[in-house]
């Protein structure tokens, strides 16, 4: 039997339920959720293998009008995910407002097929998600559309299938081994990351960067240092918290997940430095890997 191998790009503005999806589509918490919108900076793939298909999905930050360079780098990944996508899956919150931009705009014209997700129907009734389906198909005239819900995997079959018949015949990418192209300092920080959104208010998380200085892998332990990049000392402060109590809670926390993730005990230490305004900055925004 022939096998079949392709790229999927998921896309959509934040909070619509993308890397929910994507995780649920590939059975493993590869991406980062949070109710905070821009918790996704990078792309990041993950792989679905099976005898005869390999598929290769890409999560992709929200689509937003750029105001800094990190925006502008973020913008990037989806742009590039779009060009070389063999099925996009363009995911909308049901009740999130409708705006004309670059994206929808492409959606139109892309040989590629798209589908149209409609996300969170465990939210709303019947007769909205009728009518939003045809919304959709009169919007960009995608070639499927489908309703689900993300978070409860409702529909997120009937998309594995839609996306296998799609696929070409291709040898596959990837080992078939390989989940993921990020190595572990990736997930370590991503992880990190996500308490770093979930702890804290405001500005922070978004001035917020890590990065793992060291990741050693000893016999019965595995021990970790990371750096939290912030842009200004009122910020670390924060960070940091009254006698050290929040950056204790996110080394808690962060640690606890890190275990689960890699099946094993962790020493982690967390350090905070401040870079000013980083994220306005070309080479720390290419150190930190937005340049790709
Ligand atoms: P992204 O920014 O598009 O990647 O969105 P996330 O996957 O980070 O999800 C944003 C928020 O929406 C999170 O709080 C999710 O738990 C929530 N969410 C995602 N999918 C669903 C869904 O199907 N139903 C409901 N009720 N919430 C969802
Ligand atoms: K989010
Ligand atoms: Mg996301």
């Amino acid at each position: 039997m022939s096998h079949k191998a392709g790229f999927v790009s998921i896309i959509g503005k934040p909070n619509a339920g993308k890397s929910t999806l994507m995780n649920s589509l590939v059975g493993e918490k590869m991406s980062i959720i949070t109710p905070k919108a821009q918790t996704t900076r990078h792309r990041i793939i993950g792989i679905v293998n099976e005898e005869n298909y390999q598929i290769v999905f890409s999560d992709t930050p929200g689509v937003i009008k750029p105001n800094y360079s990190l925006q502008e780098s973020m913008m990037n990944f989806v742009q590039g995910s779009l060009i070389d996508a063999d099925v996009i899956l363009f995911v909308t919150d049901i009740h999130e407002k409708y705006d004309e931009n670059d994206v929808i705009e492409k959606l139109r014209k892309t040989a590629s097929p798209v589908a149209v997700l409609i996300n969170k129907i465990d939210k709303s009734s019947e007769e909205e998600v009728m009518s939003k389906v045809e919304f959709w198909k009169e919007k960009i005239n995608p070639d499927a559309v489908f309703a689900i819900s993300a978070k409860l995997e409702y529909g997120v079959s009937g998309i594995m299938e839609y996306i296998k018949e799609k696929l070409p015949v291709h040898p596959p990418f990837y080992a078939k081994d390989e989940l993921t192209d990020r190595n572990m300092r990736f997930f370590v920080s991503e992880i990190i990351r996500e308490k770093v959104f979930k702890l804290y208010d405001k500005e922070i998380p978004y001035s917020t960067e890590i990065i793992v200085k060291s990741f050693k892998e000893e016999a019965k332990i595995t021990r970790i240092a990371a750096e939290i990049i912030v842009e200004r000392d009122s910020q670390k402060n924060i960070i940091i918290g009254k006698g050290g109590e929040m950056i204790k809670k996110v080394g808690t926390y962060a640690r606890q997940d890190i275990e689960t993730f890699i099946d094993g005990k962790v020493f982690l230490e967390l350090f905070v430095k401040v870079i000013p305004d980083w994220r306005s900055k070309k080479n720390y925004l290419k150190q930190f890997g937005y340049d790709d």
